[in-house]
């Protein structure tokens, strides 16, 4: 059992073992972490949620650490939630090392987890929502997740955070790095990194081509993208971030945009697991399962109808829970 009342004046150990419970495929746990989460509700939604992606290699671990260890130095309290999209067993085994964070993991204002990277439900990052409420609840105010530019994860991490930043190394444009068109218009900044020593001017070119780029997509909205540059070797620069995303969130309050924001995401959520939650059903019942791989054959052959082997499917469904 989790204690609610120790997980909310912040102790640690008691977050790590509600996020390890939230992660268990197991039924009873499931149980139990969605009674957590229930009681924890309240507590919950009061942080800035960071999102921050990038190519492998283009330095977010060690952005997120500076930055980080530049948020306690201004009283906040910071949890970092990592994703790996490439060891959907292992949770996260890859990034495992890379996100040591060494100098923030020995502040007792930071907490530092790589997330799972699969759950039953869901894509990689559906876990990763439920780890950010347990965070908040636990009294971490700024809540960053660090997600590799790989597969559908970006794009999950773009719609639960406040903020969405797409880092850039210089040189070689987007599709040599393997950004995606989509990414790029979600994102909320673009921070061209390691702008230093020979890469300075490359970092310049690529800042003024994305600015350039970002001129014609942009809409009339109440925030602009900027295109930074920055160097992590240079810690004197994670007060400008600081200070843009904290007149992020004035302005997208001011505008409304925040709740709001947050109200479409959780309806997305919703609705998303509404279906992940139909699936699971389906494959967790022997006979539901076993309608659904003939039908999948049925499809292959073209002797049944996407939309009627859709139909047969919820049909059965319901009589079940009839
Ligand atoms: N010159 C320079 N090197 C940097 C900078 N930021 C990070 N690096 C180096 O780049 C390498 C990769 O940095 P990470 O922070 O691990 O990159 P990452 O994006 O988290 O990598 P993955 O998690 O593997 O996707 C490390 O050797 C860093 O020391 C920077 O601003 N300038
Ligand atoms: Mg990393």
């Amino acid at each position: 059992m989790i204690d609610v009342k120790k997980l909310i004046s912040g102790d640690r150990r008691t977050l790590s073992k509600a996020i390890t419970l939230i992660e268990s495929s197991r039924v009873e746990d499931q149980k139990e972490a969605q009674e957590l989460l229930g009681k924890i509700l309240p507590y919950t939604g009061k942080s800035f949620r960071l999102g921050v992606t990038g190519s492998p290699g283009v330095g977010k671990s060690t952005f997120i650490e500076n930055f980080g260890l530049h948020l306690i130095s201004k009283k906040h309290k910071i949890a970092v939630l990592a994703i790996d999209p490439s060891s959907p067993t292992s949770g996260g085994s890859i990034l495992g090392d890379k996100t040591r964070m060494d100098q923030l993991s020995i502040e007792t204002d930071a907490f530092i987890r790589p997330s799972p990277a699969s759950g039953q439900l869901g894509g990689v990052a559906q876990k990763t929502r439920e780890a950010i409420l347990l965070c908040e609840a636990a009294g971490f105010d700024f809540i960053v997740i660090e997600t590799v530019g790989v597969g559908q994860s970006e794009y999950e991490v773009a719609k639960m955070v406040d903020f969405f930043l797409l880092m850039i190394l210089p040189n070689g444009g987007d599709e040599l790095q393997g950004i995606k068109k989509g990414i790029l218009e979600l994102a909320d900044s673009i921070l061209i990194n390691k702008a230093d020593g020979e890469n300075l001017n490359a970092a310049r070119q690529t800042q003024s081509q994305y600015q350039s780029g970002i001129l014609i997509t942009d809409q009339s909205s109440f925030w602009k993208t900027e295109v930074l540059l920055n160097s992590s070797l240079n810690k004197n620069n994670f007060n400008y971030f600081y200070t843009l995303i904290i007149s992020y969130q004035k302005l997208a309050t001011e505008n409304q945009r925040w709740n709001e924001k947050r109200q479409m995401q959780n309806i997305d959520w919703y609705n998303s697991l509404i279906k992940d939650l139909i699936l699971y059903k389906i494959h967790s019942n022997k006979k539901l399962n076993k309608h659904f791989n003939d039908n999948v054959t049925s499809i292959k052959n073209s002797t049944i109808t996407p939309l009627e082997a859709a139909y047969q499917i919820i049909s059965e469904i319901l009589n079940i829970a009839d």
